[in-house]
């Protein structure tokens, strides 16, 4: 952390990237970073090379992030690469062509982080990257407003689900409570993550459960999205990144799947598990990565219904062994 910190003070071009299918922490950690760099007077570029789910727009500094081409378009020479909330180059889309051309740093929190940059701080205690982007803030001196500490906030709430997870511990609630001390403002990241939904999900995801399956005794719940189902509901996969968490939600379950075709032949895997199951582990067997209790892998060149003959009896067995253990 304290070569992190060297290295932004030393800087004066700092290009901040997240990754790629952003969430809450990282759209948080980029902008807290962008927004607090450039009142120290720095020029920042916030960058990543995807989408940013519309529920996001509400946020004034989501217009500033720029894509791969966005940044060559600008012309921006950084002397600092910071990554954020990234575990492996290949979630940083494009950025990854820079890794060996500039000076890097990360800041990460996923177990399954393997080391990729000249600097690193890597912490998997943390639950969320925005708690680790609030202690470089705070070394760097900066001044947090209701807008920078709601920013952070985002982070925090979100990786934890509203202060809900079992990563919710002490450090959490005390982080949040401090940047709800500073102005940060819940309700609004509440009403912006949670009750702001399409009827069109909802319509998706009534077919979601139409094709909901249970194994291994009711311990996993799995079901997909298709291209079509997509196109038919007018939805993209921005729309679908809650779905797995209601479906762990249903009592008994320890894992939830969902398979969803982004993009023709490329499903994204997204996993939860409640209380037991390692899916840090799993992940990495299946060529992803992530959080114990929330993981994910990217699967190009097959089909959805390939991709869930390939995972879910692999996850059965692993399931049943482990109970058999317990
Ligand atoms: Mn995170």
């Amino acid at each position: 952390m304290e070569e992190i910190v060297k290295a932004l003070k030393e800087a004066n071009k700092v290009l901040v990237v997240g990754h790629i299918m952003p969430d809450g922490d990282d759209i948080s950690s980029v902008l807290s970073m962008y927004t607090a760099l450039k009142r120290m007077g720095k020029e920042v570029m916030p960058a990543i090379d995807w989408n940013i789910p519309w529920i996001f727009e509400e946020l004034e500094e989501v217009k500033d992030i720029v894509d791969y081409d966005g940044f060559i378009e600008s012309g921006f020479k950084p002397d600092l690469m910071l990554i954020v909330d990234v575990s492996s180059p290949d979630r940083i889309g494009r950025f990854a062509e820079l890794v060996e051309k500039v000076k890097t740093a990360v800041v990460d929190h996923h177990q399954t982080h393997q080391k990729f940059t000249d600097y690193s701080w890597v912490d998997s205690t943390f639950g969320a990257c925005a708690q680790m982007v609030l202690r470089i803030l705070e070394k760097l001196g900066a001044e947090y407003d209701e807008k920078l500490a709601t920013l952070n906030l985002m982070g925090i709430l979100t990786d934890t689900g509203f202060l809900r997870y079992p990563n919710a511990d002490v450090r959490a609630f005390k982080d949040a409570t401090k940047l709800v001390e500073r102005g940060g403002k819940p309700y609004v990241i509440s009403r912006m993550i949670l009750e702001n939904k399409r009827l069109e999900q909802f319509k998706l995801f009534s077919e979601v459960l139409d094709k909901m399956k249970m194994e291994a005794d009711g311990l996993l719940v799995y079901s997909y999205i298709t291209q079509e189902m997509y196109k038919k509901h007018n939805c993209t996969s921005d729309d679908s990144s809650g779905f797995v968490s209601e479906l762990r939600s249903i009592r008994g379950v320890e894992v939830a799947v969902m398979f969803m075709e982004v993009e023709p032949k490329h499903v994204h895997v997204s996993m939860r598990s409640r209380e037991w199951f390692d899916l840090a582990e799993f992940a990495k067997s299946i060529g992803g990565g992530g959080h114990k209790r929330a993981a994910g892998a990217s699967i190009e060149g097959k089909s959805v219904q390939e991709v869930i003959d390939m995972v879910v009896p692999k996850l059965v067995e692993k399931l049943q062994q482990e109970v058999g253990v317990k």
